[in-house]
C-alpha cells in the first residue's frame, strides 16, 4: 500500500505542476469559466509574471511532495509497533545545518527572478503613449494628455446595452464590458498615470493580461506601464475595495493597429477641439453647429472602434457590411 502511494505521488505531483503551469486554460484579456492559472499574457511584464509563477509553483509542489513522503515514511517506519525502542538522539549537526541552509538556498533561488521581475515592472521604458486614469465613485475617466488632452468616462455597460453588442457579434462580457474603451496601438509602450478624485477613495487600475496593477490614490499620481503584444480587448476591474459599487467599475483596453489608433485619436482630438471652440463661441447658431460637429466626430470615433471590435471578434463579413453602410 505504502509503496503504491509513494510510486503514484510523483505522477500526481507532475499532474499538479502541469495544471498549475497551464495557461492554455486561461482566457486572454478576461477570465473564463473553470479557469486554472493566470489570464493569458499579452505584454512582456505579464509573460515574465507567468514564468515566475510557474517556477515558484514547481518549488512549492516539490516541497509539498517531499514533506508528505517524509511524513508517510516516519509514520510507517517509526510507529510504536515497528520501532518499540526509540533512539534517544537529541542533536545531529549535519541535519541541523542542512535544514537551515537548504531553505535559505531555496529562498535565494526564488529571490533572484523575483527582483528581476520587480525591476522590469518598475523601470519605466520611454513611453510612446501616455494615458491618465482617474478613479471616481464608481467609474473611471481616461485622458490622453499628449494628444490634446481629450478625455472620456468609462462606465460599465448594463445588460440591455450588452445585448445590443452581442446581437452585432461583438463580445460584451457581464460586469466587464464598458461604454468607452481605452484605445492603444499594438506593440507601443503605454505609460498609465493613475490617480483618484481628490475628494474620493482609493481605487486600483488593473489589467491582468498586461501585468498592470497600481493603486489610484487621491492627491497622488502612481504609474504603471505595459506594451501590448496582441490586438484585442483586455479587461480589468478596480482591485481596491472602494465601496458600494467597487465590483461595477471595470476597465476595458482595446489594442488596435497603429493606423486604427491614428484614425481614432484624430477624430477624438478634433471632437475635443470642437467642444473647446464651442465653449468660447458667443454666437448661438455657430455654437450649435460646433457641438453638432463634435457629436459627429465622437460618433465617427466610436464607429472606428466598433469596426475594429468586429474585425477582432473574427467577424470580418459584418465589418465590411458595416463599412458599406456608413459609406
Ligand atoms: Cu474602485
Amino acid at each position: 500500500m505504502l509503496r503504491r502511494i509513494i510510486c503514484s505521488a510523483p505522477a500526481a505531483a507532475l499532474a499538479i505542476i502541469f495544471l498549475a503551469a497551464s495557461s492554455a486554460w486561461a482566457g486572454m484579456g478576461q477570465p473564463t469559466p473553470g479557469q486554472m492559472g493566470l489570464q493569458g499574457a499579452a505584454s512582456p511584464v505579464s509573460a515574465e509574471i507567468h514564468t515566475f509563477y510557474n517556477f515558484v509553483n514547481i518549488i512549492i509542489v516539490a516541497i509539498t511532495v517531499f514533506v508528505m513522503l517524509l511524513m508517510l515514511y516516519v509514520m510507517y517506519r517509526f510507529n510504536e509497533r515497528s520501532n518499540p525502542n526509540p533512539s534517544r538522539t537529541a542533536h545531529n549537526t549535519v541535519l541541523e545545518v542542512a535544514w537551515t541552509v537548504i531553505p535559505i538556498l531555496i529562498l535565494v533561488a526564488i529571490s533572484i527572478p523575483s527582483f528581476r521581475l520587480l525591476h522590469l515592472q518598475y523601470s519605466y521604458p520611454k513611453a510612446d503613449i501616455t494615458i491618465k486614469a482617474t478613479g471616481y465613485t464608481w467609474y473611471w475617466t481616461h485622458a490622453y494628455p499628449d494628444l490634446g488632452d481629450f478625455s472620456f468616462e468609462t462606465r460599465m455597460l448594463d445588460d440591455a446595452s450588452r445585448e445590443e453588442l452581442i446581437a452585432e457579434n461583438i463580445p460584451a462580457p457581464r460586469n466587464l464590458a464598458v461604454d468607452n474603451e481605452v484605445v492603444v496601438p499594438v506593440n507601443k509602450v503605454v505609460n498609465v498615470l493613475v490617480t483618484a478624485a481628490p475628494d474620493g477613495v482609493i481605487h486600483n487600475w488593473t489589467i491582468p493580461s498586461f501585468g498592470s496593477k497600481v493603486d489610484a490614490v487621491p492627491g497622488r499620481v502612481t504609474t504603471t506601464w505595459f506594451k501590448p503584444t496582441v490586438e484585442g480587448i483586455f479587461y480589468g476591474q478596480c482591485s481596491e475595495l472602494c465601496g458600494k459599487d467597487h465590483a461595477f467599475m471595470p476597465i476595458g483596453v482595446r489594442v488596435v493597429s497603429e493606423e486604427t489608433f491614428a484614425a481614432w485619436s484624430e477624430a477624438m482630438q478634433a471632437a475635443n477641439a470642437a467642444g473647446t471652440d464651442a465653449r468660447g463661441e458667443k454666437d448661438k447658431t455657430k455654437r450649435r453647429e460646433m457641438l453638432h460637429e463634435k457629436k459627429n466626430l465622437l460618433k465617427k470615433a466610436k464607429e472606428i472602434i466598433r469596426k475594429a471590435a468586429l474585425r477582432q471578434s473574427g467577424n470580418r463579413k459584418l465589418a465590411q457590411a458595416g463599412a458599406a453602410e456608413t459609406r
